[in-house]
């Protein structure tokens, strides 16, 4: 070759060199939060002395001996863990009791003081083995904030907790995640020594991805709901801040920041119960399928992992009502993401990056993450077009990034080919690791996604195509203040069909919509089944009873606006005592503004502990002109309402009456001042 050739060969490679190669994009993952991101679902494990002694939050003052599990078995979570398709298990080591689920030697408030195994036992050993048995990865969750240990708020506790971390880092093999919890509610003041702790994970488990408010593996999604915004970016600024109270402001850790400092992608922490350990109260109360699946497709769904708590129960197992749940779960997500109808289309893209081997648009629809597509430098609005042969109804859209070369697209849609035009079906912001659209059923030949901003050249590895089966949601019957019921069903694919006359809804019963009015001031019974048209399968049938409506109700007293909460119709609102009125009893007057032959009276609690004044002792008075009171009505006690708050219904002889009061006598929670009611109802049928 001439020298002249040579030269111009040399430019031409170096040319191609610098089109072919994409320059990251802003604040990168590491290899181990590729890995730890690809993870997406996998389970969070309380259990300890709470377990056993109905707590949320231990004191660290508990016997030790409470930890008595009766026939723990670690291979039953990680067996469970394994067919809900989870990839990994993180479980409290040590939770804010200090009470540690190994021996360890720097806490005399461990396993070995409790009477499990005679104090031979190690939760810690048996755990790590049956992950490891079943391919899962291991983790721990470890709160510094610690209300047993002596030394907790001296200078010294910082040594403490970077010696317990060492210990169960070095003894039970690779840790995927190392969980510290932020929370802290004690009157200890104990400035952690985060520097210290870190160092401590990266030397013993360099992969493990560090969990917190501010990462610097994983941030917690700023709420214990599981749900991640649907914009969210996996960066956050992070100066100023520190883990725990002084982390970042909700909305950043809910949606990351756009350009931020560090890659700390979203972590969605939400428990399978109301509480975070188990307790049998909670046992009818595992979320159902529509909720779980509005986590995943919250959390999963939009750019986040999620870790979804299954607390051990007291014998040491999964209770099957959770695992039962986890398996539908399963089964529904299964079910969805079985077929991938972008498979089979041809894909053909505006804009795509030449001279790169490895940019493909077939890499869009080959199932892979590790593989992608990407525009030109300074293309960032673009199109993708998937074509069919023949119509796809399809009602899923997953798109990924390929994130290993940063976050970058901020806003994109999905058009269809509707009748020969194009109709848009989605607008959204960003994409990240992945995010899953959740769609009505739509049908067509042409699917656009089209790109619309980007931080820099869009880099996407993956575009697919299902159609989820119709989920069969049991509808929902509520009735308002005025009288108004509406019907709804959390999901949106089946049909409601409804009656009023007591029979049994069918499909030729009248169909129910947002527009359908049903106004039952007087009250009456509501009946209601979820449809599904195509395969004709029928939810349970629900049922709603009604008495008279408190469209004419007013409060008398106490004076507070906030008491009509208690009768509004809506349970979800809540009337309390005023706070500084700190003596039992408390009262609510109520003017029915009509005269009505009353036969009881309903009440329901508030299941919000945080509002508390659940209603224990109570006498319940009545009268026909709101001066001359007499005897009650009814007096006594709600049975049982402190654990099992659910809506109370007493009934006595009949009387005519326009006003009526219930007198709160004793509080269901020893020492709590307040009364709280979320409904008052009368029985008058
Ligand atoms: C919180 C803790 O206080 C709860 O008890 C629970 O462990 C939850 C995952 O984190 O901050």
């Amino acid at each position: 070759m001439k020298k002249t050739n040579l030269l111009l060969a040399g430019l031409l490679a170096c040319g191609m060199a610098s089109a072919q190669k994409i320059q990251p994009y802003g604040a990168l993952p590491s290899k181990a939060q590729v890995v730890w991101n690809d993870m997406e679902y996998y389970m969070f494990i309380h259990f300890g002395p709470n377990t056993f002694t109905n707590k949320e939050w231990g004191h660290g003052d508990e016997d030790p001996k409470v930890f008595n599990p009766t026939r723990l078995d670690a291979r039953q979570w990680a067996r469970t863990a394994k067919q809900a398709g989870m990839k990994g298990i993180v479980i409290t080591a040590k939770h804010h009791d200090g009470f540690c689920l190994w021996p360890s030697k720097y806490s005399t408030h461990t396993v070995r003081e409790s009477a499990w195994k005679n104090g031979k036992g190690d939760v810690l050993a048996e755990l790590s083995a049956a992950c490891k048995e079943y391919g899962l990865k291991f983790g721990v969750y470890l709160s510094p904030w610690d209300r047993n240990h002596p030394e907790y708020g001296t200078a010294s506790y910082n040594q403490v907790f970077a010696n317990t971390l060492e210990e169960v880092l070095t003894s039970y093999g690779p840790v995927f995640e190392q969980w510290f919890d932020g929370a802290n509610g004690g009157n200890i003041k104990q400035p952690y020594d985060w520097d210290l702790f870190h160092k401590v994970v990266y030397k013993h488990q360099p992969n493990a991805v560090i969990f917190s408010d501010v990462g610097p593996g994983c941030r917690w999604v700023g709420n214990e709901n599981g749900i991640a915004g649907t914009t969210n970016w996996s960066t956050l600024n992070v100066k100023g801040f520190s883990p725990g109270a002084g982390g970042p402001p909700t909305k950043s850790l809910n949606e990351g920041n756009e350009d931020g400092e560090q890659w700390i992608p979203a972590e969605c922490d939400v428990s399978i119960r109301p509480g975070w350990f188990y307790s049998p109260d909670t046992d009818d109360k595992v979320k159902s399928l529509n909720t779980l699946l509005d986590i995943y497709y919250g959390s999963v769904g939009r750019n986040g992992n999620l870790i979804l708590n299954v607390p051990i129960d007291r014998d040491g197992v999964i209770h099957p009502n959770d695992s039962t749940r986890l398996m539908e779960l399963r089964r529904t997500l299964d079910a969805t993401f079985k077929n991938n109808l972008a498979k089979n289309a041809v894909v053909t893209a505006t804009d795509t990056r030449k001279n790169n081997p490895e940019v493909k648009v077939a890499h869009l629809t080959d199932g892979s993450n590790a593989t992608y597509w990407a525009t030109p430098d300074n293309v960032t609005a673009t199109t993708v077009k998937l074509t069919f042969k023949k119509p796809v109804t399809f009602n899923r859209v997953v798109l990924q990034e390929y994130i290993a070369l940063g976050q970058r697209v901020k806003a994109f849609s999905v058009e269809i080919l509707d009748n020969g035009v194009k109709k848009e079906i989605a607008r959204e912001t960003t994409i990240g690791h992945k995010r899953i659209l959740r769609l009505p059923d739509y049908t067509t030949t042409e699917v656009y996604i089209n790109i619309s901003d980007a931080k820099a050249a869009p880099v996407i590895s993956e575009i697919q195509l299902y159609e989820a089966p119709g989920m069969l949601a049991t509808p929902e019957i509520r009735r308002d203040k005025e009288g108004m019921v509406t019907i709804t069903a959390a999901s949106a694919d089946p049909e409601i069909h409804y009656t009023t006359d007591g029979t049994a809804p069918t499909l030729n019963s009248p169909m129910y919509t947002p527009q359908t009015e049903i106004r039952l001031p007087q009250g009456g019974t509501v009946k209601a089944r979820a449809f599904l048209r195509k395969t004709k399968a029928a939810s349970p049938e629900v049922k709603a009873s009604f008495d008279v409506a408190p469209a004419k109700w007013q409060v008398v007293a106490p004076a507070a606006a906030e008491a009509a909460k208690a009768i509004d119709g809506n349970t979800a609102t809540v009337w309390a005592s005023d706070k500084k009125e700190t003596q039992y009893p408390h009262q609510l007057e109520v003017d029915l503004g009509e005269t009505l032959t009353l036969k009881g009276f309903t009440y329901t609690p508030t299941t919000n502990e945080h509002i508390g004044g659940v209603i224990y002792g109570y006498a319940f008075y009545t009268s026909t002109d709101g001066k001359s009171w007499g005897q009650p009505a009814a007096a006594g006690s709600f049975a049982n309402i402190k654990n099992n708050p659910v809506p109370q219904t007493i009934s006595f002889a009949p009387v005519k009456a326009r006003f009526i009061r219930l007198v709160a006598l004793t509080p269901a929670t020893e020492k709590d001042n307040r009364a709280s009611i979320a409904e008052l109802g009368v029985i008058t049928k």
